[in-house]
């Protein structure tokens, strides 16, 4: 039975990935940093079949001791402070984690396990302020928040052990992906999550930033199988993940609200506090290569997205869970 060693494993993607891999017949190990409180709701269904095992990829040398431990056949690591707006607020926190956290799960498997093989979870951030559209695996970067200059360095450090040791390091671009799991401060969640509540009469409006912003948006359970499909290919490689398509966050609005019979125009309030510093203002992706090489396509549309995650928080919230509002706590303040 394959092992794989899964950072990040209570995240969105962590969730839909170890599901995936225990279909394949993976033994699979999940790297969780310690809290005060423990939060594996995303996890929580599946907590029986996996193995937990305390870790962060802030400490080198507990990075190490799990590899020497488990001797994982595939490592991917997802693990990241991965929201943008928080990557201003905390720029050497993210540095550390998202940057360096590649470094030292490289570094470990280089020592201890250097037939394993690695996936990096990049991200369509690293294009930033576009050169080229679409965006392929050959488009320059160019980042526009620590985060994406972060990701550009865990990118490049990944193709760098590949080159420099031999190592199968693999880099994966995704471009944005969603689902009834991702957190609450990120936009399309936000906006399920938004309308569900002013459907049930628990909010009155919905206050965002930049409408305009355009994103590739797929469904992360189609997302991480593209992850595995490159961990078996004989060479290493990167690869974009993207459906190919381009919305603006106002598209996303619309879609939401009329889910549930409402015109988000009437709902919808400007927010200066939720626009950034420096926007992306539009990501469409090039998957061709993933297409022809692993054979990868995506399954679920923008639109079954989105109508998805409004049935999904409408359930939620009709069941009278409370998720806590995080979106406050990660507002900037005006430029
Ligand atoms: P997510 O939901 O924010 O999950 C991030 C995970 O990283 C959580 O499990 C978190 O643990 C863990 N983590 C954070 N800091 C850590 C540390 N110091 N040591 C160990 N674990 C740590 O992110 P996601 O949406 O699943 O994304 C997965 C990866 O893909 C991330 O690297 C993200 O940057 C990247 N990515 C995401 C997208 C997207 O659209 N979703 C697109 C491209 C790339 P806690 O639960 O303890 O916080
Ligand atoms: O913003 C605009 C905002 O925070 C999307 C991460 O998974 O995908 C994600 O990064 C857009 C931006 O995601 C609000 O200005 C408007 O243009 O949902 P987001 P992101 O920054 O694209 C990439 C690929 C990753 O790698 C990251 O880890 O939406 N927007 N109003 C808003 N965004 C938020 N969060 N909140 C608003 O109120």
């Amino acid at each position: 039975m394959p092992t794989a060693l899964i950072t990040g494993i209570t995240g969105q993607d962590g969730s839909y990935l170890a599901e995936f891999l225990l279909g394949q017949g993976y033994q699979v190990i999940g790297m969780v940093r310690r809290a005060s409180v423990v939060t594996l709701d995303r996890i929580e269904h599946i907590q029986d079949k996996i193995t937990l095992v305390q870790g962060d990829l802030l400490d080198q040398i507990c990075l190490v001791r799990i590899l020497q431990e488990y001797r994982p056949d595939e490592i991917y690591n997802l693990a990241a402070q991965s929201f943008v707006p928080t990557s201003w607020h905390q720029p050497i926190l993210t540095g550390e984690v998202t940057a360096l956290g590649a470094t030292r799960m490289l570094e470990g498997m280089r020592t201890v396990l250097p037939s394993a093989r690695y996936y990096q979870a990049s991200s369509s951030e690293m294009f930033g302020k576009v050169r080229e559209v679409p965006q392929s695996e050959s488009t320059p970067f160019y980042p526009r928040s620590p985060y994406g200059a972060a990701k550009v360095y865990a990118h490049w450090i990944t193709v760098n052990y590949r080159e420099s040791y031999g190592l199968h390091a693999t880099s994966g671009i995704l471009f944005n992906h969603g689902s009834p799991r991702r957190g609450l401060e990120f936009v399309e969640r936000k906006i399920s999550h938004g309308v569900a509540a002013i459907k049930l009469g628990l909010a009155d409006n919905l206050p965002l930033g930049n409408l305009k912003a355009r994103r590739d948006m797929g469904f992360a359970g189609d997302h991480v199988r593209a992850m595995w499909l490159m961990l078996q290919q004989e060479k290493p490689d990167d690869y974009v993940v993207a459906t190919g398509e381009t919305h603006s966050i106002r598209e996303i609005c619309e879609v939401a609200f009329s889910r549930l019979g409402l015109d988000y125009e009437d709902y919808v309030v400007r927010d200066e506090r939720f626009f950034r510093p420096a926007e992306v203002d539009l990501l469409v992706g090039d998957p061709s290569k993933a297409g022809r090489v692993l054979g990868w396509e995506p399954v679920v549309t923008f639109t079954e997205l989105i109508h998805m995650m409004v049935d999904s928080d409408l359930k939620l919230l009709q069941s009278g869970v409370q998720m806590p509002d995080v979106t406050e706590m990660t507002t900037l303040k005006r430029r």
